[in-house]
């Protein structure tokens, strides 16, 4: 039998490697890598597009630079899987994105080839901008490579990264990976620019003058030469497209045209481009001319989301991140027939019921149609629909600008981006009390995402804030009533809801207005005798709660289960009320215990002098890592029916509390 023939991707396992191999033999380690991530992330998915989009790149940067040493910092670093290939963590591949194997993402602890964590976007200019002051104040000689999205360049952050970058360093290399692709279709002014650049008619004649020019050079003299005369015929060539005002680069209205330069020139940075960044052999040139330049240079590079893969290519989007697929066809699994629906289609759909009767309705998102389920407004009612790109701090403020104007803005956010725009919801809308809400997805568990993506801390951050309505459905119909009571407020409110699928609860026909504080009692006490226990379970806790006071009424325990609605303002009344008939109250929640919803109900029991012990049960004090399944992670950290039931008997096994000593007398 003949046995396969080994491929260069089995004998690479550091970047020294990358390097040894002939621009040939890289080509072929190119396909051989397409095929590997095609192949390996269909049992679990992953962010195979961005991947298979940057393939070339990871090799001409391994080429040409030597981590550790050298650093290069990922934007959102969903992009960095082949860098992985190439940097010990080939064997462990497979892992990625389930429990205990690698995480999604660039990570510190990972490698020391990770130089920067991130999941965030827009963070890589200025922590690249970062390493870069530090290494000239300690007189470095290392090189720092940034490279970012055209997506993430519409982030704020990426600004003013690049405001900053011209007077701080001499050394600066930044590589725009431009795909046109955020998840969604790159939208917005700046998506337009780069679309003006790329589609203009110099461009292609452009890009065989640059690539022309490059090869004549011997590579020894292209330090000196690029520095000097060539370099300036090549920006010459690309600023002459930049100043060429043709007709056809004008709209309609007047608007738009390329301005008086290329936008990176006039931020102080060296602008080269755009190039194939499927040309092996000129990326890996054109890298080794930024390398020498002693001033800060970005190169504009085109790929393609999905590269080499049919179907990730006809379906950028679907293939951004996606879970297992079939490797041939790139077919998904269709949802199983009565499967509930995911909270973001609830979401989404009821956003377009509620702004057909609701004229002040909008609804408002940062680059997430498809993760929020915004698409169902985009699609519906264009006209009330927002995208405003990766800009999340920008989409608050926008809300609470048209809040001012009689509006009732959605904003339709994860609970982990919205920690990105902390101030605006501080300055802009709780302080000025405006009416916007905040529908916030993938509150609770990221668990394939990791720490970067758990929304763990919205009730501690947004408790703290005035004038604030904070609510969590425990289903998915009550987060359409929850929708619904917010488009009758006056203030700032927030629903947060976890990521996947509902409860499988039918929706009614007309959502219920909730009174605003006002718990619900899903199970009171029974007549019968037994120690008293109260479950307060926040949103999707209900079935834990369910599960751990079936098992203590199985041995003889008097339960009561409460669904708390609000996190602010909570229930004060009927809390107290459970509070001081129980001899044990639990409180659960998917968010972390430091600042959580338990801590809402201990601070009100102190005030109120109500002397019940309360286990807490909700994420502990760390960041929680990355894991296959939500349960994994849940058993692991004690979110589970036996914890809770073993901590509630604890309770009871335990010697009382010692009375407080007495208070020393004043003299
Ligand atoms: C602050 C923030 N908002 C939203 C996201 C979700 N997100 C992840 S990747 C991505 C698109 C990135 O596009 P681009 O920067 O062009 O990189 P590409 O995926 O095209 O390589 C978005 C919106 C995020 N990671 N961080």
């Amino acid at each position: 039998m003949n046995r396969p023939m080994n491929r260069y991707l089995d004998m690479v396992d550091s970047p020294a490697h990358i390097k040894k191999l002939t621009l040939q033999q890289q080509k072929q380690l190119a396909e051989e890598i397409r095929q590997e991530l095609i192949v390996k992330l269909a049992k679990n998915g992953g962010h195979l597009g961005p991947n298979l989009g940057v393939v070339e790149l990871t090799i001409a940067l391994h080429t040409v630079f030597s981590t550790p040493k050298d650093k290069l910092v990922w934007d959102v670093s969903h992009q960095s899987y082949v860098h992985k290939l190439f940097t010990g963590r080939k064997e462990r591949f497979h892992t990625i994105r389930t429990t205990d194997g690698l995480n999604g993402f660039s990570l510190r602890s990972e490698s020391e080839h990770d130089c920067y964590g991130a999941g965030h976007a827009g963070t890589a200019l200025s922590a690249a901008l970062g390493m870069c002051a530090a290494r000239d104040q300690r007189g470095g000689d290392e090189h720092v490579v940034c490279i970012f999205g055209d997506a993430a360049l519409t982030n704020g952050i990426s600004f003013e990264a690049l405001n900053n970058i011209s007077h701080t360093t001499r050394k600066f290399v930044g590589i725009l990976n431009d795909n046109e692709w955020s998840i969604a279709k790159n939208v917005g002014a700046i998506a337009n620019y780069l679309n003006k650049i790329i589609t203009h008619p110099r461009y292609n004649q452009l890009q065989k003058e640059v690539e022309r020019w490059l090869r004549r050079m011997p590579k020894g003299e292209l330090a000196i030469a690029l520095g000097h005369k060539a370099e300036e015929a090549i920006k010459g060539a690309v600023t002459e497209v930049a100043l060429e005002q043709s007709p056809s680069t004008i709209d309609a209205d007047g608007r738009g045209g390329f301005g008086s330069s290329l936008i990176f020139e006039e931020l102080g940075l060296r602008y080269l481009g755009p190039i194939d960044g499927h040309n092996l052999a000129l990326v890996i040139e054109t890298l080794e001319f930024a390398k020498s330049c002693d001033y800060p240079i970005v190169i504009h590079m085109l790929t393609k989301k999905g590269k080499g893969f049919e179907a990730a290519l006809q379906q950028p989007e679907k293939f951004h991140g996606l879970g297992p697929y079939d490797a041939q066809t790139g077919a998904t699994l269709p949802s199983k027939p009565g499967a509930p629906p995911n909270y973001q289609d609830v979401f989404g759909q009821a956003m377009v019921r509620l702004c057909q009767k609701d004229a002040t309705l909008v609804g408002i998102t940062a680059a997430m149609p498809t993760g929020t389920g915004l698409k169902y407004l985009e699609k519906a009612m264009p006209n009330r629909y927002y995208d405003v790109g990766i800009a999340e701090e920008h989409a608050v403020i926008f809300a609470a600008g048209m809040a001012t104007m009689g509006f009732h803005p959605v904003v339709a956010i994860y609970s982990t981006f919205l920690q990105r725009a902390y101030d605006c919801l501080h300055h802009d809308v709780c302080l000025q009390d405006l009416p916007v809400i905040f529908c916030m997805d993938r509150a609770g568990l990221s668990a394939n995402d990791g720490p970067t993506h758990h929304g763990l801390f919205d009730i501690a951050y947004l408790r703290c804030l005035p004038n604030v309505i904070a609510m969590a459905p425990k289903d998915e119909d009550e987060l359409v009533d929850m929708m619904f009571t917010a488009t009758h407020q006056k203030h700032p409110t927030f629903i947060r809801y976890p990521r996947g699928a509902g409860e499988g609860v039918s929706l009614k026909d007309q959502p219920k207005l909730l009174e605003i504080g006002r718990a619900e009692v899903v199970q009171d006490f029974s007549p019968t005798r037994g120690h008293k226990v109260t479950f307060f379970a926040l949103g999707n806790m209900q079935l834990l709660a369910k599960k751990a006071a079936a098992q203590l009424a199985a041995e003889g325990f008097n339960c009561a289960i409460i669904n708390p609605r609000f996190t602010k303002p909570i229930d004060a009344e009927l809390t107290a009320q459970f509070g001081s008939v129980s001899e044990v109250v639990v409180t659960l929640e998917d968010h972390v215990l430091m600042g959580g919803y338990g801590g809402t109900v201990l601070e009100l029991y102190s005030d109120r002098r109500l002397h019940v012990p309360v286990v807490r049960i909700g994420w502990p004090d760390r960041f929680i890592e990355h894991a296959s399944t939500i349960d994994y992670l849940r058993q692991k950290y004690g979110l589970t029916a036996e914890n809770t039931v073993a901590k509630v008997k604890a309770q009871f096994n335990a010697a009382p509390l010692e009375s407080p000593a007495p208070a020393p007398k004043l003299v």
